[in-house]
């Protein structure tokens, strides 16, 4: 029997081409496995509609797809500041309630239901900060991306709590982590952020697109969540005093992708890539001892390509 889900609010990640899919069916099972009311729905750009076989393989995986339009922002100076700015295509999906936007390169460790029922003031939304300590010394982010700047810095480090937003705070607690956002859908603040998108001056340089411009049209208008709910795996490193591994809810491979090799370090945080491969090979043995050769034969050639096989 197929769970009941609660059809008025959904989980939502963005597919635009093959190269996430083990991610996804990966997240997919996490959010089953730790018991979800609640169903995920893959959006799909219209190129990944048009993938006939790549289709087949989200009905054999059951889940199901929304498929959306393009979303850019127009030109300026003749250039288009492409990326993922579909991942705003939620805000006007009026027939939910509520969507959680998850990152497919994230597995959930324990139940998150409570998310499609937290609080959340009118028109705002709930995300985690962004970490801003830069450990990898990245050159392209930001000068003022350092420790002292961090929002985590800055959160109670035995609870979790997260750092209040307030006037005088240092400006990088303004900026939130897309990878995990809960957002009521509406009209009106759809209308906003694509109103944003092709006006505000930020834009063509903007790094993280829609994370970047979610920052912007809901500056003092976002509710921040606990870094459980979005733990990016360098954290584990850079915020040992805040990160128990007991409490982390939703963990987040940014950076290098587990699935792009079967090796990877034992430091404090390539370790984290053995939790996905323990939930991968749930989802690799379902798919390859299916009954249905269909199923088979679809992760041979959609997932296998796309999952380091070594
Ligand atoms: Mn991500």
């Amino acid at each position: 029997m197929a769970p009941q889900y609660d059809p008025s609010k959904i989980w939502s990640t963005l597919l635009t081409n093959r190269g996430y899919f083990g991610g996804a069916l990966v997240l997919d099972h996490t959010l089953r496995k730790t018991g979800s009311k609640y169903q995920l729905k893959i959006m799909v750009t219209r190129e990944v509609e048009a993938d006939t076989e790549y289709m087949a393989a989200f009905a054999a995986a059951g889940i199901p797809t929304i498929v959306v339009d393009k979303i850019e922002p127009a030109p300026r100076d003749g250039k288009v500041n492409r990326g993922t700015w579909e991942k705003l295509a939620p805000w006007g999906m009026t027939e939910y309630e509520r969507i959680v936007l998850l990152d497919s390169d994230q597995i959930i460790r324990h139940n998150i239901d409570d998310m499609m029922t937290m609080d959340l003031p009118d028109n705002y939304i709930a995300a985690a900060h962004a970490c801003t300590c830069n450990p990898k010394k990245l050159a392209h982010y930001s000068k003022d991306w350092v420790p002292a700047n961090c929002a985590f810095t800055a959160a109670d480090q035995a609870t979790g709590q997260p750092a209040a937003i307030t006037e005088d705070c240092p400006a990088n607690h303004h900026l939130l982590n897309s990878g995990t956002v809960i957002l009521r859908p509406s009209e009106k603040e759809y209308g906003d952020l694509i109103h944003a998108m092709n006006t505000h001056p930020d834009v063509p340089k903007m790094l993280f697109f829609d994370q970047d411009l979610l920052a912007i049209v809901y500056r003092g208008k976002w509710k921040p969540l606990s870094y459980a709910y979005n733990a990016l795996k360098p954290m584990r490193a850079c915020h040992s005093d805040l990160w128990k591994d007991e409490d982390v809810k939703i963990l987040h491979y940014i950076l290098q992708k587990p699935w792009k090799s079967r090796t990877y370090g034992d430091d404090v945080i390539e370790s984290t890539h053995k939790l996905w491969w323990d939930e991968y090979a749930e989802v690799e043995k379902e798919w390859t001892e299916s009954p249905d050769e269909n199923k088979r034969r679809l992760w041979q050639s959609v997932v296998v390509p796309v999952v380091a096989q070594e």
